[in-house]
């Protein structure tokens, strides 16, 4: 097979070329670069290695392009428009059903471009594919890309991209209100989404390990708020359970009073405004909102929204054990700045809770391929 290294088309009138990239983008300049102008793109295959490195590595393109011969080129004036123009490109570039031609009837066209030859695959762009690719928020990865050490994260191996981006994060994390957490807790959200399951949690965890004396009320606002679970659990550890607020104890730190909310509906805003009232009138002042981490982002930011206008000072996450990665709650957590007070792991009221929520983010940030990955890569150094 013949490589090319010249720029000349007129010797290349007739044939065809193979050609190995990383992106349409380069074909478009090595085609034109090599081929001239009138060069067309006949079919476009991606190619990648196996198993492991296939998913890590970032896919290359192979590309059969094609110099018409100087009679085509007299005959239609449009033979060109393949590579001349870009959005054309674009179009051919994604096709895929054009067969390749078989290699007895092709050239090998290497790139002779250096900037082709010394990437690797943990160069920047890459590095921000893969994470893409193995379900990386693309909010998030918006995000990142607005930080200003970008320019530098951008330029590093994947194994540097990974430990900088957890610095980045946890840095950020870190500069959040931490809003404190008084002696009156109100557990708000969404119908069903795991507020009594978490304060239960938060019951057992006082009873058991603060030697605290907590107690419950619960709230109606004209909402059921069927209390089985609930009145069981207090029974089994210990806890009073109030119905009516005229005759709850003076709350305090070794005392504290959690309040149960009835789920309120996204679809009724005067759910939510009534239950600010109660929150007032009962001067609770540690207003957090429960979030089911496993639904859709949208709904999730509805509540948020939802919960602002009430008040609301911290966040906990339930279902988290039902999340792939944490990823979609970094944007969540970064830019509403409530404090983050637990993440539950489980229907488990003993257990499955954390108040290391930022451990806990950070442990499904990455997928653990990818820590091999990173680690790997530290080795090579
Ligand atoms: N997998 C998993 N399930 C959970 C978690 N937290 C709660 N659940 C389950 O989610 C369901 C609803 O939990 P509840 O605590 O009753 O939710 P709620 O928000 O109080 O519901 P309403 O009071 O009806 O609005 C129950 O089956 C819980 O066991 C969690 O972190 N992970
Ligand atoms: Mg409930």
């Amino acid at each position: 097979m013949e490589t090319l290294t010249d720029s000349h088309s007129d010797t290349k009138a007739g044939k065809r070329f193979r050609l190995t990239v990383k992106s349409a983008e380069e074909a478009v300049r090595v085609i034109r670069d090599k081929l001239g102008e009138n060069a067309r793109v006949l079919s476009v295959r991606q190619v990648g290695g196996e198993g492991l490195k296939k998913f890590i590595s970032s896919p290359k393109l192979e590309v059969i392009a094609e110099v018409p011969s100087s009679s085509e080129l007299i005959e239609s004036d449009n033979v060109d428009s393949g590579v001349s123009n870009p959005d054309e490109n674009k179009k051919d570039f994604s096709s895929t059903s054009v067969p390749p031609i078989s290699s007895g009837e092709s050239e090998v066209l290497t790139s002779s471009s250096s900037e082709t030859d010394e990437k690797t695959d943990e160069d920047e762009s890459d590095s921000f594919k893969i994470l893409a690719k193995t379900g990386f928020d693309q909010q998030l990865l918006n995000d990142i890309q607005s930080w200003s050490n970008w320019s530098e994260i951008n330029n590093l191996a994947l194994a540097e991209t990974l430990k900088e981006i957890t610095i980045g994060l946890s840095d950020r994390f870190k500069s959040l209100n931490a809003s404190p957490i008084g002696d009156r807790i109100a557990l708000i959200g969404a119908p069903g989404v795991g507020k009594t399951t978490t304060l239960c949690k938060f019951l057992a965890h006082d009873v058991f390990m603060n030697k605290k004396s907590p107690n419950v009320l619960k709230v109606e606002n004209g909402i059921p708020n069927p209390d089985d679970a609930l009145r069981i659990f207090c029974e089994v550890i210990g806890v009073t359970l109030f119905r009516e607020s005229g005759k709850i104890p003076e709350s305090s730190f070794d005392s504290p009073l959690y309040l149960d909310f009835p789920g309120l509906s996204l679809a009724h805003t005067d759910d939510w405004t009534n239950a600010r009232q109660d929150l007032d009138d009962l001067n609770v002042e540690t207003r957090v909102l429960v979030l089911n981490a496993a639904y859709d982002k949208q709904v999730l930011n509805k509540s948020i929204n939802f919960g602002n206008n009430i008040g609301v000072t911290h966040l906990a996450f339930t279902h988290f054990d039902e999340l792939s990665n944490s990823t979609k709650l970094w944007p969540l957590l970064l830019r509403n700045n409530l404090s983050p007070l637990c993440v539950c792991n489980g229907q488990n009221v003993t257990g499955d809770f954390s108040t290391s929520v930022l451990n806990q983010m950070i442990a499904k940030t990455f997928p653990e391929e990818l820590y091999a990955r990173g680690f790997s890569a530290y080795r090579k150094v």
